[in-house]
């Protein structure tokens, strides 16, 4: 095993931006078989994606012949906080990641940087972020990076839980990082904070009580038991991580690209109702919320503002309740229901 190479490697990835590089074995992912119980269980929904090539996803060697190991790198996040102008309170929550650009672009371009580079030293390489079939945080905790929270989150010693994952698989032999262990002791504060109990148990996680599956990856309608505890979140959800000591810490990123875009904020929840297909694409323009198209976001506005609107909301909503997508239309009149039962059977609405 050459040291130097690996030295080499972390001093690129250092360069490159990344706020931390270890090197894990390539070999079967330490819980393949927790995974794989997940999926038995039918936790990861409608995420049909997810039940391709388990074997893949398990074992590194599957997806690249000839790998001996694992980079595992970390990027910082974390936005400064408060994104909304003054000129309004804002009232509505979208998850910290997307609050501007999407973070596959940056960094998948900084993994081909570093893949080019270690062509260099004679590996081939197989770069992913997010996408690719690897047990991300498995990984990582075998790598020493950091450890599976109970929350399920990839928890750094410095970083808290606020940063991306990304991976390169390689043919080069690097000695593997030593593992850093579990940091979690008697702490719960994740599973009490979870406002749909999605932590079922330390370390599982329900995808399909979730709300960032529910906001994001979920394509019909919201299910009704879940629409009052997704309070005002839009677009992900980041109650878990919120909750976690270990955040006490981290220091806001380096990268400007993460944090927040004011056009998105400026926004009262209900200007969102306003946009057609043409403005919400311009809006959201390399944002991640883009991927979830115009009818999934509005439909998730309508949740919140059934739960936090006034009546003010109504012209908007009951405008969206003719909107000729039904996932948008009957969410408003989910909405509107709603909002006329708080204000009370007195007021003709
Ligand atoms: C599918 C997915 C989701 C799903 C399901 C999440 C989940 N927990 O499985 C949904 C849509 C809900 C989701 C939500 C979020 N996600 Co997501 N997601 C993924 C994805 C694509 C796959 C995750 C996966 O394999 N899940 C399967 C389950 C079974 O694995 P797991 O939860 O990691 O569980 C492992 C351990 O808990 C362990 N285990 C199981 N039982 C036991 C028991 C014991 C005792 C122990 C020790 C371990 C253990 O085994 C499991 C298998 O390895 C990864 C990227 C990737 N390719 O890995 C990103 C990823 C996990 N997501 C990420 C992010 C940022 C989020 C959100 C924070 C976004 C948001 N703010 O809304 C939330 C956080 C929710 C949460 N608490 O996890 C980041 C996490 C970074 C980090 N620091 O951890 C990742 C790594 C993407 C990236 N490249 O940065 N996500
Ligand atoms: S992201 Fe939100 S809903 Fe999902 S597990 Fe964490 S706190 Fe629960
Ligand atoms: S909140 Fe507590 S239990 Fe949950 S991941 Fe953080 S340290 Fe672990």
């Amino acid at each position: 095993m050459d040291c130097g190479m690996k030295s080499q490697i972390k001093a690129w990835a250092a360069e490159m931006g990344f706020d931390d590089c270890r090197i894990a074995r390539a070999g079967e992912a330490s819980h393949a078989k927790e995974f794989r119980g997940w999926l038995d269980d039918g936790r990861h929904g409608g995420m049909a994606w997810m039940e391709r090539a388990p074997e893949r996803r398990c074992d590194p060697r599957e997806v690249l012949a000839g790998c001996k190991a694992v980079v595992c790198l970390a990027m910082n996040y974390l936005p400064a906080q408060n994104p909304f102008p003054e000129s309004h309170p804002g009232g509505y929550r979208i998850a910290r990641y997307a609050w501007n650009d999407d973070y596959h672009d940056l960094i998948e371009t900084r993994l081909r940087g570093l893949d080019h580079k270690m062509q260099s030293l004679g590996g081939t390489q197989k770069p992913y972020v997010d996408t690719g079939p690897v047990l991300e945080r498995d990984f990582a905790t075998d790598a020493g990076l950091g450890w599976n929270g109970k929350s399920t989150m990839q928890i750094h010693r410095r970083l808290g839980t606020w940063f991306f994952l990304a991976e390169i698989l390689t043919t080069l032999e690097l000695a593997p990082d030593a593992s850093s262990g579990d940091h979690c002791g008697k702490c719960t504060r994740c599973i009490d904070a979870c406002p749909t109990r999605a932590i079922t148990a330390p370390h599982q996680l329900d995808a399909r009580r979730c709300i960032s599956y529910l906001t994001i990856e979920h394509k019909g309608p919201i299910p009704e038991e879940f629409r009052e505890a997704m309070g005002d979140r839009i677009y992900g959800c980041d109650d878990c991580l919120d909750a976690c000591p270990w955040n006490r810490f981290a220091a806001v990123s380096r990268e400007m690209t993460f944090h927040a875009r004011g056009s998105i904020f400026e926004n009262r929840l209900r200007d969102f109702l306003e946009l057609d297909d043409e403005a919400f694409r311009k809006l959201f323009a390399g944002s991640p919320i883009k991927r979830i198209k115009r009818a999934r976001f509005l439909r998730n506005v309508c949740v919140a503002l059934g739960n936090t609107g006034s009546v003010d909301d109504l012209p908007s909503l009951r405008k969206a309740a003719a909107d000729p997508e039904p996932l948008i239309a009957e969410h408003a009149a989910w909405a509107v229901a709603r909002i006329r039962m708080r204000a009370g059977p007195t007021r003709r609405l």
